[in-house]
């Protein structure tokens, strides 16, 4: 495991859980590595990975987490605490439940696909979130080999490095661009997320060729709603750094911050917000809004424009 300085605080609470035992090698520190229902299993210091229990009350525990683990109760390891995060990266469900995906991540992979379609909306909400929550956001477009000789497909190249992110094309099947994505996970914590068979396992088994991480069959990729991947689980990989292959996700919705306007997330209404006439214009239908105005230029992409629009409505229902 990665050594990593701790933070004050963190060694702080340390310090209070070794100070409450009088073994203080009665607990032990370590990284959580994968997390499905109530098995969670631990990557320890010395590399060794444990299953463990949680202790109640200690609140959902996610792939990244640091946690200190009781080890006087085996032959169960018991999970007591959580270390503190510098991040955790949530979203919202279809019920609108907020779910954790990871904490500690540097960034997030957006990972899509020549096919399934990418959905632009969906991209949207999650460069949103990504933004409310702090993480650099990356695009991944993956299967880049089933283009053919269209040009910008989707329209991605026209709208989104413009914005300043970082798009990339991939094909696991040819090797196109894998190298450039293994680049960018050097000493990053990154998390791959995305909807189901866009190919995040597949992305992550040929960075790990010597791991056994499932990945759907043909036949199985062309069935509706398979899910392969099951649980998150987190790699160190050998160039340095760790990933997180994520199951697929039938949605993000941003987990909704009011304490900053939605906006914020989009970095070209941002940037334009200062200059309508109204300090807390919505962008809506107010009277002398610059970013309406870019909109109807073209200056703001028509499909940025309109999913602004469409998550302002849903933050307010
Ligand atoms: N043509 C082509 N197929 C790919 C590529 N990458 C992955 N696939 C195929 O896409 C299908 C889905 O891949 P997975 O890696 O299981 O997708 P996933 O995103 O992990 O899916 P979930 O675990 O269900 O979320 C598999 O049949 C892969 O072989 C690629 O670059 N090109
Ligand atoms: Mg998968
Ligand atoms: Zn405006």
């Amino acid at each position: 495991m990665a050594k990593r300085r701790l933070s004050q605080q963190q060694r702080k609470r340390i310090q209070a859980v070794q100070n409450a035992s009088s073994e203080s090698d009665a607990h032990r520190q370590g990284l959580v590595v994968s997390h499905r229902g109530g098995q969670i299993l631990v990557e320890l210091e010395d590399a060794t990975t444990v299953e463990c229990k949680i202790k109640s009350n200690l609140g959902t525990i996610v792939c990244g987490d640091r946690v200190v683990i009781e080890t006087t109760t085996l032959p169960e390891y018991r999970v007591i605490g959580i270390l503190d995060r510098d991040n955790l990266l949530q979203r919202v469900d279809g019920f609108g439940q907020n779910r954790v995906v990871a904490a500690n991540v540097s960034q997030l992979f957006i990972c899509l696909a020549t096919s399934p379609e990418p959905n632009l909306y969906l991209l949207d909400q999650y460069l949103l979130s990504a933004a409310q929550q702090q993480i650099e956001a990356c695009i991944l477009l993956n299967k880049i080999d089933l283009a053919g000789a269209r040009q910008d497909p989707f329209g991605l190249r026209h709208i989104y490095p413009a914005l300043g992110y970082q798009l990339i094309e991939t094909s696991v099947k040819t090797g196109v661009g894998m190298e450039q994505f293994k680049a960018l996970l050097a000493d990053q914590v990154s998390v791959l997320s995305g909807v189901s068979g866009v190919g995040k396992s597949s992305l992550t088994s040929w960075l790990l060729p010597r791991e056994k991480i499932k990945i759907a069959s043909i036949s199985e990729a062309n069935e509706e709603g398979r899910h392969t991947t099951r649980a998150s689980r987190l790699y160190h990989l050998p160039g340095g750094g760790d990933l997180i292959d994520t199951p697929g996700v039938r949605g993000f919705s941003p987990f909704i911050d009011n304490t900053s306007p939605l906006a914020n997330g989009f970095r070209e209404i941002r940037e334009l917000a200062g200059q309508c006439r109204f300090h807390n214009c919505r962008h809506r239908n107010e009277p002398h809004c610059a970013v309406i105005t870019a909109a109807g230029t073209g200056a703001i992409a028509e499909s940025r424009y309109q999913n602004y629009l469409k998550m302002l409505e849903q933050a307010a229902s």
